[in-house]
């Protein structure tokens, strides 16, 4: 409904000529940090982009329920089970704000999720790895939503106002998602000997694919550049990394655990950590669909979907009902 009344919103087709003015004021606004709002005008192009990441955003998030919730039914104690019932949970209301978001700009959430079971839609690829032991639960958490908090805290203050300020209450569960994972990790590296290969095992497998989520090096981005013209992206792929990498290193070091990178070293002169190459060729792949999940992923995606048909219809059929009696 939402999607429908805003559908024409801002898409006045301009006439010849007032089309450069229109963008030339809409960069204005930009420039002066004016948050752009679903109703205003905004040039095709910026739009799409925004329906591209936030709705590849939502999918992530979706998506990203699998390989945790593969760990919910065997977690160690019940207050365990209790708080990663919870992570899950807040991770499929992300995916809730973030659809809602994307509709604000005229596409509907049941065309993007169509796009996500065809396997035309992206998500993260972070998510196309499995979940082997209950140690990949806390490096899940410490690393992947840790990447997930230095990507999105500056999507907080993305020039579109709906994604911006969905980000601000995910920001806040992504910590306590971080701080979760890290403890998880604390306890297994503080454990016995077989508790902290588990951990040290972990962290061999997610460190790279961690990395990896910031997206390609700046020089083979091919979105960065508009995006940061257009304040929806206020850091670059390659410096995001970089500052996660800075922020980990020492958490690793904290818990006794070694980062699997021969090369990586503190630089005085940067002072940043410098680390070794990363295997864009696995990155590539991965996002093809030839990661070591995707199949498995998608598939059970589509699985959940058919099997809430029935909620689907029984929904539509109440809100038919309840229309029926006011009209
Ligand atoms: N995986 O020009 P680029 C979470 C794609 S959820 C897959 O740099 P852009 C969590 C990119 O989409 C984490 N694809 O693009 C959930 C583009 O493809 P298209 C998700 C990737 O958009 C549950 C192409 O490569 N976070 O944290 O400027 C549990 C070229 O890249 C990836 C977000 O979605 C990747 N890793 O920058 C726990 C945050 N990287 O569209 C945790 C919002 C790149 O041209 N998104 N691609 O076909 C963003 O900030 C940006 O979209 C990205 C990419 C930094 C990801």
């Amino acid at each position: 409904m939402y999607t429908q009344a805003l559908d024409t919103e801002g898409r006045q087709p301009a006439a010849a000529g007032a089309a450069d003015a229109l963008t030339e004021r809409f960069q204005a606004r930009i420039d002066a940090e004016e948050r752009i709002e679903p109703k205003d005008w905004m040039p095709d192009a910026y739009r799409h982009t925004l329906v591209r990441q936030i709705s590849q955003h939502a999918h992530s998030e979706i998506v990203g329920m699998l390989p945790e919730g593969n760990w919910i039914t065997r977690a160690p104690t019940l207050k365990r089970k209790a708080v990663l019932i919870a992570k899950v949970q807040d991770e499929g209301g992300h995916g809730m704000y973030l659809y809602s978001a994307a509709e604000t700009l005229g596409t509907a959430r049941a065309e993007m999720v169509a796009q996500l079971l065809a396997g035309t839609a992206k998500y993260s690829s972070i998510f196309n790895y499995p979940t082997l032991t209950w140690a990949d639960v806390g490096a899940i958490g410490w690393l992947v939503d840790g990447a997930a908090i230095m990507n999105q805290i500056p999507l907080c203050r993305c020039s579109y106002g709906p994604y911006a300020r969905a980000m601000v209450r995910i920001c806040k569960e992504e910590s306590f998602h971080q701080r979760q994972g890290f403890e998880i990790m604390l306890t297994l590296a503080r454990g016995t000997s077989a508790q902290r290969a588990m951990a040290q095992d972990a962290l061999d497998r997610w460190w790279w694919p961690s990395i990896m989520m910031f997206g390609p090096g700046d020089a083979d981005s091919k979105h960065t550049a508009q995006s940061m013209r257009w304040k929806i992206k206020r850091f670059s792929n390659d410096e995001l990394r970089q500052k996660f990498i800075d922020i980990t290193v020492p958490q690793a070091h904290f818990l006794g655990l070694t980062i699997p990178d021969p090369e990586l070293h503190w630089d005085e002169a940067s002072q940043h950590y410098r680390f070794g190459p990363i295997d864009w060729d696995e990155f590539n792949a991965v996002l093809k669909g030839n990661g070591p999940c995707n199949r498995e992923r998608l598939a059970a995606r589509r699985a959940a979907h058919e099997a809430g048909g029935w909620v689907r219809a029984a929904a539509a059929a109440h809100a038919e009902k309840a229309r029926r009696r006011t009209s």
